[in-house]
């Protein structure tokens, strides 16, 4: 089996984050872009009529903290 294949598998995560202030698909971009540019988000599903953030993200490589303040740094709020 392929060593890298696994490394990515053991520290690839998903989580879901709630978030407030989004009103239409402008506000979804703006967020999937931020997040997108950080490294170690690999991908970022941005809903505001849920106002859900979807992350697939590596905490070895970025923390909570960091993806947080990238949202709110675009104006919206994190709630959990
Ligand atoms: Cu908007």
């Amino acid at each position: 089996m392929n060593l890298i294949t696994l490394n990515f598998i053991s520290e690839a995560m998903k989580k879901e984050l709630q978030v407030s202030g989004m009103s239409c698909h402008g506000c979804e971009m703006l967020i999937k872009e931020a997040l997108e540019e950080l490294d170690g988000v690999n991908e970022a599903e941005v809903s505001h009529i849920e106002g859900i953030v979807s992350l697939d993200y590596d905490p070895a490589r970025v923390n909570m903290e960091t993806i947080t303040s990238t949202i709110e740094e675009q104006g919206f709020k994190v709630k959990a």
